[in-house]
């Protein structure tokens, strides 16, 4: 009996070996999903949202274009420099393969930038090939404004500050132009198992 109750409270307080291993270094899960924003929540009307791509290739779709683009149901874990995790979050987006197709071959760098000024840059590698998406459902209804709707970016396998809310244009660039975060301090990569929160991290 008291055997029992000891190992059941151990296993308990115990993490799964298998979520376990799905959690970065420093990093624990929460249930919820927290709002973190640097300023207010933009509200861009669709009828007056488009999405743009500059630089080397350029192109540029309403919000009824974007929606006909071939999209993506996308399960996936994000981390938040802040120390939050979150497992198997459900999205619906467009890859950004879709979006750039071949245009990959003409830049090297991604400079995101968003309603409301915010910016983030990461290597265009990284949002090709099935790792990034423009996602504009979460759980299955509109992306709330809040989490940066009418849509956002999502790189999940970087911190989620990579994630720019409310984004409208992806420039793409030759040399690397640090965003927001990443001249206030934030590493300029950003990989959450390999800790890479702060500068010379
Ligand atoms: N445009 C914009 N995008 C942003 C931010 C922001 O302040 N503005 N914050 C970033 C940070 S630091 C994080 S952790 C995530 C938070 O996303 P959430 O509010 O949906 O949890 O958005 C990222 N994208
Ligand atoms: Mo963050």
């Amino acid at each position: 009996m008291a055997s029992d109750f000891i190992s059941r409270g151990f296993r308990g307080r115990r993490t799964d070996p298998a979520i376990a291993a799905r959690i970065p270094p420093g990093q624990h899960l929460v249930s919820d999903f927290p709002v973190l924003s640097a300023g207010p929540t933009p509200h861009t009307p669709l009828d007056r949202w488009d999405l743009q791509v500059s630089g080397p290739f350029s192109a540029r779709w309403t919000w009824s274009e974007f929606q006909a683009l071939p999209n993506e149901d996308i399960t996936v874990d994000i981390h938040c420099v802040t120390k939050w995790s979150k497992l198997d979050t459900h999205w619906t987006g467009v890859s950004l393969d879709t979006l750039l197709g071949d245009a990959g071959n003409d830049a090297s760098y991604l400079l995101a930038h968003c309603d409301g000024g915010y910016t983030t840059n990461v290597p265009l590698e990284d949002v090709l090939d099935g790792k990034a998406w423009i996602a504009y459902e979460y759980d299955g209804e509109p992306l709330h404004a809040e989490h940066g709707g009418p849509a956002r970016l999502l790189i999940p396998h970087l911190y989620f500050w990579k994630s720019a809310k409310w984004v409208r244009r992806l420039e793409l660039r030759d040399d690397d132009q640090p965003g927001f975060w990443e001249e206030l301090g934030y590493h300029n990569y950003g990989d959450p198992w390999q800790e890479q929160r702060y500068w010379g991290d």
